[in-house]
């Protein structure tokens, strides 16, 4: 099996960060197919693009805080039934999965044995939709309203918002969960939304980022794409100052490599999972605190 280039653990037993892919997609409603093949792409593509070879060693291409400074193991692909089983084991070592799909609804399922696990989550969820819906249950468009048992609505946060229906809008207001749209971030400034955002996380935050958070020009390769979102940079900053405030999980979700251009999007993915990890042991607060270390 292809493993993600990140890994850099040999064994699951001595890892402290835990790489999961969930290549299924029967969750989904989306028009366009593939996020099942996400898993193993952005996988193959961290090989392709995220490392060089010179005179036959194989080098990273780090962020700019250098190599992580973590354990890190790719377990390789597991089923949507086995989610229970795998993640009760995860967060009972004290791991900490990051979790490659695959449909957004998979969320849903980690979310369950966390929230059994460690009591309410603050889920900071980056996403241009809510998925928020009550009136259809156990999709992807219902992630949220499924995970409402598990989760505090009061200190977890939307990012990236930007095309809720009707009914999401009553959900949003009904449970008091923050939005913070692109045009926000744009309209206050950077600065301001992070600390609004860190103001309103509490303890057990778990990130789940859809790659359709970000803009379609950046990342084309998502099964419901919408226009004006999140430009890459500002999601890493947001991601990584998030990220240490310490985290218990993270997921990637709705890759669609079918609809993708040249891989950009698995690419990006593969550095969105980089540029985390590179965050948890290095003081990053803002962007121009980052230097390149010897
Ligand atoms: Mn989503």
């Amino acid at each position: 099996m292809e493993t993600l280039c990140w890994s850099n653990c040999k064994s699951y037993r001595e890892s402290e960060y835990v790489i999961v892919g969930l290549d299924d997609e029967s969750h989904s409603h989306a028009i366009r197919k593939g996020t099942s093949s996400a898993p193993d792409r952005i996988r193959k593509i961290s090989k392709e693009r995220d490392t060089y070879i010179e005179n036959n060693l194989e080098s990273l291409a780090y962020t700019n805080s250098g190599k992580p400074q973590s354990k890190i193991f790719d377990l390789g692909n597991i089923s949507r039934q086995n989610i229970p089983f795998v993640y009760e084991r995860i967060f009972s070592a004290g791991k900490i999965p990051i979790t490659i799909g695959g449909d957004h609804s998979l969320t849903t399922e980690i979310i369950k044995e966390l929230g059994k696990k460690r009591g309410p989550i603050s889920l900071v969820y980056f996403d241009a939709h809510p998925d928020f819906l009550s009136s259809t249950r156990n999709f992807y468009g219902s992630v949220i309203y499924d995970s409402l048992p598990y989760i505090n609505p009061k200190s977890s946060v939307m990012i990236g918002i930007r095309s809720p229906e009707l009914e999401e809008i009553v959900n949003i207001k009904k449970y008091g969960i923050s939005v913070f749209s692109p045009e926000d971030i744009q309209f206050y400034g950077f600065k301001q939304i992070i600390n609004d955002i860190l103001s309103k996380l509490g303890r057990n935050i778990y990130i789940s980022f859809d790659m359709d958070c970000i803009d379609p020009s950046f990342a084309p390769g998502v099964s419901v794409p919408v226009p004006m979102g999140l430009n890459p940079i500002t999601a890493s900053i947001l991601l990584k100052n998030i990220t240490q405030c310490g985290i218990v999980g993270m997921d990637i979700m709705e890759v669609c490599p079918a609809f993708d251009i040249q891989d950009n999007t698995s690419h990006l993915a593969s550095r969105m999972i980089s540029e985390l990890l590179s965050a948890v042991n290095n003081k990053v607060k803002n962007s121009d605190s980052i230097k390149i270390k010897n």
